[in-house]
């Protein structure tokens, strides 16, 4: 979607929200809590996220498609192939001996080969991607439902992120790994998936093998690929450079809702 689109819904967002709070939202619990009417005139990310929240249903999911709508092609952005010695040993064998580590704030950390992940609730959808580059592409994605991941080693009380650790070194130097954030509740939602297949075929490399996450009601950058690592924290402010993804710290939104 465009910059230009985007903002177009964000305006669209706020001028429903705007009409609704006058008319049917007008006794709604979440109005008399007031004083955010004020936050949503500072049209930032907050209030972009709290009006999409307020005007849509807060378990909203995104727009799924039919077969015959899917893209010819699901292109390949950012890395294609991770630079990354230890990756690229584990393609060439199939991925077998890939492990996904979880940890963090949780009750019982562990590793899961893609055997676990694939016997865990899966979820089929066909949905749109859309980059902040200005593309978009319609693919089919199966994948593991990471709320049943979550379940399983029981997120503690205190946790509010999922980071998501890659396996592609970015930047001329290769310093940086790829890595993003998301929150509990879009950890949770029903279209949050650990996906191991798209197109009904095995996870290329070029789109993220054995394991990337989609989150379809944001854009394509939070989608980390090559996932290796999860780590449920309470606050993401000391990885990296702190703003809770790769592309964050370089200046996107956390939250980019679509
Ligand atoms: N690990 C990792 N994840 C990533 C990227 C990347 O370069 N590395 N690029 C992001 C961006 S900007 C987009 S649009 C999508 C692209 O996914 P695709 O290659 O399957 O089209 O992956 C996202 N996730
Ligand atoms: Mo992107």
């Amino acid at each position: 979607m465009s910059e230009k689109s985007r903002l177009t819904r964000r305006n669209f967002l706020t001028r429903l929200f705007l009409a609704a709070s006058a008319t049917a939202l007008g006794g709604c619990q979440k109005l008399s809590e007031s004083p955010w009417f004020v936050k949503i005139l500072g049209v930032g990310e907050k209030a972009t996220r709290r009006v999409q929240r307020l005007v849509l249903p807060r378990r909203a999911v995104a727009q799924e498609f039919t077969e015959a709508e899917l893209s010819p092609q699901f292109r390949s952005n950012g890395t294609f192939m991770p630079r990354n010695p230890a990756y690229l040993a584990m393609a060439e064998g199939g991925f077998a001996g890939y492990r996904l580590e979880v940890g963090g704030l949780v009750e019982r950390p562990g590793t899961f080969s893609l055997a676990d992940i694939r016997a865990l609730p899966s979820r089929t959808q066909i949905t749109r991607h859309d980059c902040v580059e200005g593309w978009s592409a319609i693919g089919k994605w199966k994948g593991a439902r990471l709320s049943a991941l979550l379940e399983a080693v029981q997120v503690k009380p205190a946790a509010r992120y999922v980071v998501f650790h890659c396996a592609d070194p970015m930047g001329e130097d290769g310093s940086s790994p790829y890595y993003e954030s998301i929150d509990l509740e879009d950890a949770f939602h029903p279209q949050t998936i650990l996906a191991y297949e798209l197109n009904d075929e095995t996870l290329p490399v070029k789109n993220g093998a054995p394991l990337r996450l989609r989150l379809e009601r944001q854009l394509g950058y939070k989608m980390a690929k090559y996932v290796m690592r999860l780590e449920v924290v309470e606050d993401f402010s000391h990885i990296a450079g702190g703003k809770g993804g790769y592309w964050e710290d370089r200046g996107y939104e956390w939250y980019a809702g679509i």
